[in-house]
């Protein structure tokens, strides 16, 4: 009878909040699969969390921990099993069993009064299961101080896994620098929605970012200005590696891109020995990009000395210098040391100034250095011009037949279309900052695609992913990223993530509604998009 009663009224542990019912509907990605039962695990001081005997499942759990102590203020033990029966109200993080179908980064979780149980085929899945419990407790969780949110999660089951196993962005360091902290956050931000691959474009022709030990100027020269002549900054490879392992920590393959034989002058200016002698004139290409064209005419830059303006195209590395593939050998085997990831971006981009045939020549050199250091090569989709084959990938911007060149070579593609994905891309005319040569992309936009409908002839099993990428020629600061990335990116991770059968804009336009309660917690600079209902 007491049973009965307090189905109407008691507040035991099984009355869930209205809240915690739609953070339990609003996760993003959408899971393949979930079903709500509307009670409640409430955490207390009788909560811990129980993980297999695994050095990185213990590193994610002891990470939950302190999270959960930040919001709630509640000590909970982490304990390893080890056969022997685990305590009553717990969280389980398990990896291993039989599920074939939750692959190597899908997790089931199972949510009761008593104890949730989030089970895994490893530690990628674990850590992706924590992401999904994340987003079910209150948006005051994210927040950075200590704080007293009272913890429930509402019962129920969610089975997932992604559709692509390529979920990416990229975030443009060359244009303006960021910080090995800004970094770190960014990667905490994407991986919030389980993608999991960081490419940074580390050159480009305004700044080189990297540390090149057996090539010192290439930083202290390069690497000293950028666009609108601030300082710059580089990367030490320390730095760099210290990158690499956070991002590790959060299953975030890092992608470094040196950008060759275009897209090059920030080399050029260290040293004079990569330059061809006088100034190169410019001519139009087969690879004239749409950014040049949609520019008014300006001063053109010099190729070999320092830039800091916008413009692309003007430079390129020399097929017959003695020094070029000296410089390409030595930057590409200390990027390989540094990367433990197995790719590695040539660029190839808007090589204007290069001739066809040297172009060709260049990109089947890369591909062969970059294989002799046990590294994949990835090109943009102008490398599918060269003798490329199923070792090497294709990241598509906007052309249909470079696209289908590189499937035919057996190449497997990243999809990055500029109308669809490109985060630089401002949201209308009057985004503050932003470029729109490629379109403007506004939230609805960048969400309502199918990477596998997009080039006709190129289906589910040639595409590896998909990938953001965040050019900063207009982007300086922080804040200015998350304006571009949010609402945006979810809705990337999504495509990646999601089963196209499961998305559908109007449903998802309510769940990343509310998600901007969590982005403000996270002091997320968000863009309100009038698509998305506000908060
Ligand atoms: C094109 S798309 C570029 C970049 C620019 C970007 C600006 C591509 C591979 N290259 O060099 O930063 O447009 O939107």
């Amino acid at each position: 009878a007491i049973g009965f009663f307090c189905f109407v009224s008691c507040s035991n542990t099984s009355t869930v909040s209205e809240n915690a019912k739609v953070a339990f509907e609003s996760v993003i990605p959408k899971p393949v699969s979930s079903s709500i039962t509307n009670k409640a695990f409430t955490f207390s001081k009788e909560t811990s969390i129980v993980v297999s005997d695994n050095a990185e499942t213990l590193a994610i759990a002891n990470e939950f921990a302190q999270f959960i102590k930040r919001a709630s203020g509640l000590e909970v033990p982490v304990t390893t099993t080890k056969g022997e029966e685990a305590t009553s109200h717990a969280i389980y993080l398990t990896v291993g069993g039989d599920d074939q179908q939750l692959g190597n980064e899908g997790y089931e979780v199972t949510i009761t009064e008593e104890r949730i149980h989030a089970k895994a085929n490893s530690p990628a899945g674990i850590f992706y299961a924590v992401q999904t419990l994340r987003q079910m407790l209150p948006p005051a969780v994210e927040g950075k101080t200590q704080r007293n949110t009272k913890l429930e999660i509402v019962t129920g089951v969610v089975k997932d896994y992604p559709l692509y196993g390529w979920r990416g962005s990229m975030l443009d360091v060359a244009r303006h620098f960021f910080s090995v902290e800004d970094v770190k956050r960014y990667i905490d931000l994407i991986s919030y929605y389980k993608m999991n691959v960081l490419h940074l474009h580390l050159s480009d022709d305004q700044g080189w970012r990297i540390e090149i030990k057996s090539w010192p100027k290439l930083t202290e020269v390069g690497g000293s200005t950028q666009v609108g002549g601030g300082k710059g900054g580089f990367y030490t490879q320390d730095q760099y590696k210290d990158i690499v392992a956070y991002a590790k920590s959060r299953f975030v393959t890092i992608v470094p891109e040196i950008d060759m034989p275009g897209h090059i002058n920030a080399a050029l200016a260290s040293y004079a020995e990569l330059n061809a002698g006088p100034p190169i004139k410019r001519e139009a290409g087969a690879n004239e990009s749409p950014v040049q064209a949609s520019q008014e005419v300006k001063p053109k830059p010099v190729a070999g000395q320092l830039y800091t303006g916008i413009e692309v195209g003007f430079s390129t590395l020399h097929l017959k210098k003695d020094a070029t593939f000296k410089f390409v050998n030595d930057v590409i085997r200390e990027l390989a040391e540094i990367t433990p990831g197995q790719y590695l971006h040539i660029g190839g981009d808007e090589a204007a100034v290069t001739k066809k045939e040297d172009y060709i020549q260049f990109i089947n050199r890369f591909k062969e250095i970059v294989s002799a250091n046990g590294k994949k090569m990835i090109g943009w989709e102008e490398v599918a011009q060269g003798e490329i084959d199923s070792t090497t990938i294709v990241q598509y911007w906007h052309s249909e037949k470079y696209a289908k060149q590189a499937v035919d070579k057996g190449a497997k593609i990243i999809f990055s279309p500029s109308t669809k994905t490109y985060l630089d891309m401002q949201y209308d005319s009057t985004s503050r900052i932003g470029l729109h040569w490629a379109a403007y992309i506004e939230a609805d936009s960048a969400y309502i695609w199918d990477p596998a409908r997009l080039v006709e002839g190129i289906s589910k099993d040639q595409i590896l992913g998909v990938e953001a990428p965040l050019w900063t020629e207009t982007v300086v600061t922080m804040d200015d990223i998350e304006y571009l990335v949010f609402p945006r990116l979810p809705g990337v991770a999504e495509i990646g993530w999601s089963q196209q059968t499961v998305r559908n804009w109007d449903e998802y336009r309510n769940r990343v509604a509310r998600h901007q309660e969590r982005w403000k917690a996270m002091d997320i600079d968000y863009y309100q998009s009038p698509k998305i209902p506000a908060a």
